[in-house]
């Protein structure tokens, strides 16, 4: 398929890579020129990079994003087309979503909100989770671009519902995330081995793919950005956002807000969210690490 690819950040430059070695016409735009994807097209611009194009894929960092690189500037607007898909894997807002969708769909345009999960690796090595929302017509069009970049779609419903639910799934990560780093915090300062606290988490209810995913790094003290605290902070602040459009409370999310600010605070943005352990370490005066550490 023709596709344009818009965003080449941690995601979108293995994602665009991706369609690109499954043999897709591929079109690549960036903000910061600069970035290359192998068997890709440059585009200038937004609108070049989607002229001619069946589905414009976007992986930007947010709603503001979203909505400068299809309606700013040199925006996608100018290149739409009946019969056209963009397709959305940003984070972004639900709400907004509706609105862009209704605005485009003027046009003849569907969108399919797809942000995923999955992380650096799963955009790697095409194993992406892709959580859905939009019209069946499109999604079904679109499966060989999915099937490309991962392994997996759920369609959650209409237009927003992938959006909606990828807030409900970043929620549970935030806090599980700080279950288990205040858990080791805890165990590290009353003298219990980390090591060890893993080894029995692993054989418990307690385990999870949060905590699988995390404690190797952890224990190596690798903190550089798989997934970065800015955008799991951003995801965190959507969530609260929406919360309150639905006029839903979100106590524990709230609080791990705070925890996510204070993070900031101290220049941790660009590491992977998982520095946020740093702070309750630096609060309790302990360091993390198993024995053989
Ligand atoms: P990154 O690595 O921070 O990449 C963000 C991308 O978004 C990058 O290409 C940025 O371009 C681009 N960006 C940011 N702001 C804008 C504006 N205003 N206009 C155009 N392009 C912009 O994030 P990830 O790849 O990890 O994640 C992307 C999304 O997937 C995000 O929503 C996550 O929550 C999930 P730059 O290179 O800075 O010029």
């Amino acid at each position: 398929m023709r596709v344009a690819f818009l965003g080449l950040g941690i995601m979108g430059q293995a994602m665009a890579s991706n369609l690109a070695k499954a043999g897709h016409e591929v079109t690549v735009w960036n903000r910061t020129p600069g970035t290359m994807v192998e068997g890709a097209a440059v585009a200038p611009t937004p609108a070049a990079a989607a002229q001619g194009a069946e589905v414009v894929w976007l992986c930007v960092s947010d709603t503001d994003a979203v909505q400068q690189v299809i309606f700013g500037k040199d925006g996608v607007e100018a290149s739409l087309g009946e019969g056209m898909i963009i397709a959305d894997s940003s984070t972004i807002s639900p709400s907004a979503t509706v609105k862009f969708a209704e605005r485009v769909a003027a046009k003849g345009v569907a969108w399919v909100d797809a942000p995923m999960t999955g992380s650096k690796i799963g955009a790697r090595d095409g194993t992406l989770v892709f959580i859905v929302g939009g019209d069946e017509g499109p999604i079904e069009r679109l499966k060989p671009l999915f099937a490309a970049m991962g392994k997996k779609i759920f369609r959650m419903g209409e237009t927003g519902k992938g959006q909606a639910t990828k807030l409900a799934m970043n929620l549970q990560i935030a806090l599980i995330f700080e279950g288990f780093a205040e858990a080791l915090t805890l165990a590290t300062k009353l003298g219990v081995d980390a090591q060890q606290l893993l080894s029995l988490i692993e054989s418990t209810m307690v385990r999870s793919g949060v905590v699988e995913y995390k404690a190797p790094f952890i224990m190596q003290r690798d903190f550089t950005a798989n997934f970065p605290l800015r955008l799991m902070h951003k995801d965190i602040r959507l969530t609260l956002e929406a919360a309150k459009e639905a006029r839903v409370k979100l106590p524990g999310l709230e609080t791990v807000e705070e925890i996510y600010e204070m993070a900031t605070e101290d220049g941790h943005q660009d590491l992977d969210y998982a520095a946020t352990l740093t702070l309750l370490e630096k609060w309790a005066g302990v360091q993390v690490k198993g024995k053989a550490a």
